[in-house]
Formats: C-alpha cells, structure tokens, sequence
C-alpha cells in the first residue's frame, strides 16, 4: 500500500473510532503484516460470521436486541458466466456471483470484513459500502492485490438499504460494469416490520463489443459505456435470471418486500411491477416513507425497499418502465399463486360484437417492430 493511502487510512481510523486492521504487506506471498488501531469501540462485542445469501435470496431478519461484530467474508473471483444463452463474459464477481451476497446487518452492528483476492487474479479489488463512514467507503483500507486478503470493518451507523461496490484505483467504473456489486441491509434496531416474502434484486447495465445476443467471449466496451448505450439492461446479472423456471414465487394475500438496488453504472430504473402498485416504498433505501407507488425511482449507486400486498393470482411482470429496456432484459416474473378474487379483478366478463368503423385507420403508415 502507498505511504499516502495508509497516511489516510490511519486518520480515518482514527477519526472515526472504528476498529481497522490494514494490510500492509506489498505484495502477494509476503508475510502478515498488520496495522492495528483502536478497537475500543468494537471488541468486547460477540463476533458472528454474517449469513449471505445470492440473489434472489434474502438472509433472515435478524432477531437480535443487542450489536454484534458481524464478520464478512468476500473474494474477489473472476468467473467467465453468460449474459444470455451463448453470450459469455468474463465478470469480475464477489464470491463467484452478479450481484454479489446480500449481507443484513443490525443498525448499531460493527462489520468486519475480509477481502480475498486469488494468486492468479488479473486485478487489484476493493470495496466501497455505502453503509460505512470511511474514506472512500473503506476502500483504501481493502484495496486487495492478487494473493491477499484485506482486513477492514467499520460501524453501520444508519439504518438502510445500501449498495456495495469494487472501487479499484484507477477504473472503478469499469470494476462496477464487470459484476462487482451487491447490496447490505442495516436493518433498525427495532426490525423491520415482518412479511411474507423478501427477495434481492439489482439492476445493471452490460456493454459488450459485440452486438446484443452475439455469440461467444464478449470483450467489455469502453467506448459504449461511456456513451451509456447498453447492449443488455439486466435484472441479477444475467438475462432471465428471474424469469420461467427462476421466476419469483409467492402467494395470495402475501405481503411481498423487495429490496432493489441498482448498480448502474450509468442509467436510472424506474422501477415498477405491472398489476400493482407499492404499498409502502422507503424512498432511496432510507427512512422515509411514501405510500401508493405505482414506479419508483432507484438512482445509479441507490437502492430501494418495496413493498406489495399480491390480492390476485396471476403472472405479474415487474421491469424498468423506460420500457426499450425490457427488450435487453430489465424485466421479471411474480408468480402469484393461490384462489381468484373476484371482488378485486373481474377477468374477463364480457366479449361481444362492435361493428363501427374508423377510416384513419385504414390509412398504411409504414412501421417497423424490429
Ligand atoms: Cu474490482
């Protein structure tokens, strides 16, 4: 590590009262090498190994009274996956998956977390929790290179729904674009009220040399994201990854909680489920409430917490409604399974003859679906 980061890193630590271990050592295969600073704050508390979860999957709430040392533990894979049937990539991955593992945590909990980065990595990885008061999000403190494992935590001060992301120096953006990214949950002290299903989405954009659907090892384009044309809007890092056989599941009169984020790197969901509306959204992931929402908006590097009583059985599709996108797969299945309810949705109750005619209808304008 650079005498100046490790200057900033100390200070940090410092300032904020946290405990830090840093990796110090300068390259792979040397020996342990660590910086210790106050841990006052932290170490008398229990220490338990987080339960992460890989999207759409949500750990349990947790039941908990009092603050623990939650420990994390990440690595930093590079992992050739496909976006679509045939259209492999090489994504940069927490722990082997896009998005990476949902972490819940508790509102007061200090959160201590390894970084590990195989010998044979390409790249140094970092990460930077939204959730955390540090210095770039506490990657100067885990910037990884390959054969490392970094040690950092820090206090989850404010309760949330937050993303986490690779912040490696320089090329962030490019780590962000790759797969590196996933979401933590510091839930209030006092819980969030219980439902009946939870479930982890994040939405990202891919930009590949090739065309939408192209065969084969797909080379990451520079030029596209930096015009923020999207080859693929995705929902869980792959098309379909919640649609057919992964569609998500729930039942009638469920009470069905998402927690959404979206990381980007450049366009902004509007995120909405066709056939209901929100009946509670904590706006931006945070503490305020809006009620009654039919498309919510979650900013790049943002997330929010959605929630939707399901009355009616049924296929519902959720998406982004900047609609194009659905065609590159910012698009999803509920299934809603259970008896009809024919107070709320009718079906169809009716389909008779209508014999009037209009004549601009007949008038031929060329259109194109494709
Ligand atoms: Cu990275």
């Amino acid at each position: 590590m650079k005498k100046t980061a490790l200057t900033l890193l100390l200070s940090a630590a410092l300032t904020f009262s946290v405990g830090v271990f840093a990796e110090t050592a300068p390259a792979a295969g040397g020996s342990t090498k660590t910086t210790k600073n106050s841990t006052a704050l932290s170490t008398h508390l229990p220490v338990i190994e987080a339960e992460l979860t890989f999207a759409p999957k949500v750990p349990k709430p947790i039941t908990r009274k009092e603050p623990a040392r939650v420990v994390v533990k990440l690595e930093a894979i590079e992992k050739v996956m496909d976006i679509i049937g045939g259209t492999q990539f090489k994504y940069w991955t927490f722990n082997g998956a896009t998005p990476a593992p949902f972490i819940r945590v508790r509102e007061g909990d200090t959160v201590e977390i390894h970084l590990s980065n195989p010998a044979n990595s390409k790249m140094e990885h970092s990460l930077d929790f939204h959730s955390a008061a540090a210095p770039e999000g506490g990657a100067l403190a885990s910037n990884t290179k390959p054969g490392r494992t970094s040690v950092f935590a820090f206090q989850a001060l404010q309760p949330g729904l937050y993303l986490y992301h690779c912040a490696a120096f320089p090329g962030a953006a490019t780590h962000i674009s790759k797969g590196m990214f996933g979401l933590m949950l510091v839930e209030p002290k006092a819980g969030l009220p219980p439902v009946d299903k939870e479930f982890y989405i994040v939405q990202n954009e891919f930009y590949t040399q090739g065309d939408f659907a192209a065969k084969g090892l797909q080379v990451f384009s520079m030029e596209k994201a930096s015009y923020e044309l999207p080859d693929y809007v995705v929902f869980n890092g792959h098309y379909g990854a919640l649609m057919g056989d992964n569609a998500l599941q729930s039942n009638v009169g469920d009470n069905v909680r998402f927690f959404i984020g979206n990381a980007g790197p450049n366009k902004i969901s509007s995120f909405h489920l066709i056939g209901k509306a929100f009946d509670t959204v904590y706006i931006e992931g945070g503490s305020l409430q809006n009620h009654h929402v039919q498309t919510t908006l979650i900013p790049a590097g943002g997330a929010v917490i959605a929630e939707a009583k399901m009355h009616v059985p049924g296929s519902y599709t959720f998406l982004d409604h900047s609609i194009f996108r659905a065609d590159k797969g910012a698009k999803g299945t509920l299934i809603v399974a259970g008896k009809e309810n024919p107070d709320i949705y009718s079906g169809k109750i009716k389909d008779e003859a209508y014999d009037k005619r209009n004549p601009d209808a007949d008038v031929e304008v060329n259109f194109h679906l494709k």
